[in-house]
């Protein structure tokens, strides 16, 4: 309490009774980030000193929401701190709201990122996760008249409060100029780079703390500022536009998230941003290690750089280039250590998403890296053309350089001495399909590595009562640290009492989130009815249009029949769409009418409501996920790489309506047909039928409430606005393949497995023994799983 009260009066200049909660907010990020700074000190010490191999995690995002409860969870002392908190006159959980969310990442791939540190620390790892410090992470979404409106995310202001700047350890990125060779009298020979601009990385770091244990890590996020910020010459030759614009150029780079989710953004400053963070990076990396060891001769046995998809591919030839420019090293030397420092991990096999820069850009942006990227082309070339005596098809689809485009992913499988997919089936494609020659070729590189949630946060953290539960059932609390010990839950299987326990839960969990939402929107819940839920990136291909199709048809039955069998339902909507993916919008603009419409429709009253939730966010995730029931899982067979949303939903006792893919394969497989409701082609139907020609209008057709679906797209809603763009999407395609995602293949089934989940939430027994099963055997989708298998298999690191 009196550290609180010092730093308000050190910091703020303000006593308590004269503090803003945003004030106190910072007030406790202070007190607490100096409790892991001393850890953090402690750690690097002792890895020092046991010259540790190190674990670099490099991402263009980080997407970690809020910090100040989940640090003080990790640190055991949430109840100190509620207690100081409320001692002062606060309410401590108006005060975790107040904390903004660092939303530095677009969807799973950061928040798995984020999940990944919180692991790596408490298995004691010694791990840096490194990123960008954007001023502005994701936008803030407003629905406006049912339309996505766009809004700066200005997180720094208060979320800066866990970041502690390190000016002495800023790098100096360099872009564009000339490089020469030059020949010494000597006979040696170098590079000589001139006319460059160069970008400062300044690092800000936040501490990460780790649970029950002392080991404390870095998220280091690098900010582009100028060397010069202004120039005084050009400012006193009049010319003040010119002097701020160099400032304004360095400093735009790290200014704004990309918000593009599973897809690609050609555009240079994102290029910029790539090849700025990971030369920041890899400088200060290797700047370490020369401190430490004075040769960066045995740099692979002390480092491992995990590339987090191919967007920090560059790390790759920018290493290279330390080696051979700044250390002089031969090209085999120091391709040696390159290649045995970095691991790759694939994310997405949507080709829309594979990186391919214009060899004009890379070129001109990074003239010494494009020469790099030239030589290891040109090598693996040989390579190739040897193995596979020269089989022009096969060059071609392995190749780094084609087309006048650099290929991210291809630099990666031939650099990295593993790569790995993030489920099985994922896996499995990669090695069948996107990469199946350089498999061929080097089995044993590619590794799969199931993705794994902080089961501390997203089940114990979010969901108290669900965690006392657990606790009491289990006889301690040793799932926390060892999450397999949830099967332990089992033998309670068919215990009413635990049950009802279960479902009481669910049911304050219902009441707690339905209470949010009317205080945030004024929109009432029906508590009473299934929360039926899908959150995520809106995107095609996870096919929220199946979900309102489903919707639509449900809405007609009940106006055809109102005795039509329905259980009570509230269907909830969170999702933002890229600002440019226009068909995504237009899918939120729907969901948005249909939802206006069903909820004044008197005939669906008690029994089907709808809501899109504006803005969803990991903090909201934080309170929804534990009040859903169903979780709707959906996308097209092969296309979800992993999910790791689906995983949260099964921890925290919702039931699953998905399909085979990513890892919703493994939780089928954990818990069998009987505890999943399971829809959908298969990845390999999905296939046979695209190589038949799929004709989506036959669904249509032949099926008389599916087609009063598709035309009710285009009649519209209550609103008067037409959606005939979307179904004319679905049957005859538009610049793409008709329903290129089988929403029409897939409806039939899906509306089966709907009738069954409704069914089955009518016997409470049943329902509340199929969420305890999957609660108890969702152990092997937290992250400390993943990051053992990360250690094991592909860092060799050793950890708790
Ligand atoms: C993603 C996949 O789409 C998800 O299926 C997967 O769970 C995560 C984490 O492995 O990675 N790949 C990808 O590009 N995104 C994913 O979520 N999108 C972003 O978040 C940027």
């Amino acid at each position: 309490m009196d550290l609180i009260i010092g730093k308000l009066r050190r910091n703020f200049g303000r006593d308590v009774d004269e503090a803003t909660s945003q004030q106190m907010f910072q007030a406790c990020a202070l007190v607490v980030r100096d409790i892991i700074s001393e850890r953090q000190l402690k750690s690097a010490d002792k890895e020092r000193d046991e010259h540790a191999r190190q674990v670099h995690y490099l991402s263009m995002e980080f997407l970690m929401g809020r910090s100040l409860r989940k640090n003080a969870y990790n640190l055991g002392m949430v109840k100190p701190l509620t207690q100081a908190i409320e001692a002062l006159g606060f309410s401590a959980a108006d005060l975790f709201e107040e904390e903004p969310d660092a939303g530095l990442g677009n969807g799973g791939l950061g928040r798995l990122a984020a999940c990944y540190l919180d692991a790596a620390t408490t298995l004691d790892i010694p791990l840096t996760g490194y990123t960008i410090c954007y001023e502005l992470g994701i936008f803030k979404q407003k629905i406006v008249d049912g339309q996505q409106i766009e809004l700066p995310d200005n997180w720094l202001d208060r979320g800066g409060a866990w970041l502690i700047t390190k000016m002495d350890e800023t790098e100096e990125v360099r872009f564009g100029g000339t490089v020469k060779d030059v020949w010494y009298p000597d006979g040696s020979h170098g590079i000589d780079h001139s006319g460059y601009t160069t970008v400062l990385a300044v690092p800000r770091d936040m501490q990460i703390a780790g649970y029950k244990t002392n080991q404390a890590n870095v998220l280091r996020l690098w900010d582009a500022k100028s060397p010069t910020p202004v120039d005084m010459s050009l400012y006193s030759a009049g010319e003040y536009l010119k002097a701020v614009e160099q400032q304004a150029n360095a400093e735009v780079i790290s200014k704004v998230l990309y918000p593009e989710d599973n897809h690609r953004e050609g555009k240079s400053l994102r290029l910029k941003q790539q090849y700025f963070f990971v030369s920041a990076t890899v400088q200060s990396i290797c700047r370490k290690h020369k401190a430490e060891y004075g040769t960066l001769r045995n740099f692979h046995e002390k480092h491992v750089l995990q590339i987090n998809d191919t967007h920090p591919t560059l790390v790759i030839p920018e290493l290279m280039r330390i080696l051979l420019d700044q250390e002089g090293y031969s090209w085999e030397d120091a391709w040696y250590i390159v290649s045995r420092s970095v691991a790759y991990t694939n994310h997405t096999v949507l080709s829309e998403a594979l990186e391919r820069w214009p060899q004009d850009l890379v070129e001109s942006l990074l003239p010494r890296i494009w020469q790099i990227i030239v030589e290891i082309s040109n090598r693996y070339q040989s390579e190739l053309s040897a193995y596979w005596n020269g089989d022009q098809s096969k060059l071609e689809k392995l190749a780094i350089i084609w087309g006048h485009e650099v290929r991210m992913a291809n630099l990666c499988v031939c650099a990295c001495s593993a790569v790995n997919g993030v489920s099985a089936l994922h896996t499995e494609i990669l090695k069948t399909d996107v990469f199946k020659d350089a498999y061929q070729r080097q089995p044993d590189k590619f590794h799969n590595v199931t993705n794994g949630v902080d089961h501390r946060r997203w089940l114990s953290e979010v969901n108290p009562e669900l965690d006392a539960l657990i606790i009491d059932c289990c006889g301690s609390d040793k799932y926390l640290l060892q999450p397999d010990a949830l099967t332990e839950l089992e033998k309670f299987a068919d215990d009413a009492a635990v049950l009802e326990k279960l479902a009481d839960i669910k049911k304050h969990n219902k009441a707690r989130f339905a209470a949010w939402v009317q205080r945030e929107s004024g929109v009432l819940l029906n508590t009473d009815a299934m929360f039926d839920v899908q959150v995520k990136r809106l995107h095609e291909y996870k096919r929220q249009l199946l979900n309102a199709l489903h919707i639509i048809y449900l809405w007609q039955q009940l106006h055809a029949n109102p005795n039509f069998e329905l259980t009570p339902r509230v269907y909830l909507f969170g999702a933002k769409a890229a600002p440019g993916y226009a068909v995504a919008k237009e899918i939120i603009h729907l969901l948005n009418s249909l939802a206006d419409t069903v909820n004044k429709d008197p005939v669906c009253k008690d029994k089907l409501q709808m809501v899109f939730l504006e803005n969803y966010r990991v903090s909201m995730a934080e309170t929804l996920i534990p009040a859903s029931e169903l979780s709707e899982q959906i996308s097209t067979a092969g296309k979800e790489a992993s999910g790791t949303s689906n995983m949260k939903f099964m921890m925290n006792g919702a039931l699953t309506i998905g399909t085979l893919d990513g890892a919703n394969v493994e939780m089928h497989q954990r818990v069998g047909d009987e505890n999943f409701f399971l829809f959908g082609l298969k990845t390999e139907e999905v296939n046979e039928m695209r190589r038949r020609g799929y004709k989506s209008y036959e669904y249509y057709m032949q099926n008389p409430a599916l087609k009063a679906v598709i035309d009710q797209l285009t009649v519209g809603f209550d609103d008067g606005v037409s959606y005939a763009g979307l179904a004319k999407r679905l049957l005859f395609g538009n610049g793409c393949p008709p329903d290129e995602y089988f929403l029409l293949a897939d409806f039939e089934s899906y509306r089966s497995a709907q009738l069954s989940a409704g069914r089955t939430y009518l016997d409470p027994k049943t329902w509340n023994r199929m969420s305890l099963i999957n609660i108890a055997r969702s152990g092997i989708f937290a992250a400390d799983r993943s990051i053992r298998d990360y250690a094991d298999e592909i860092w060799h690191v050793p950890h708790r």
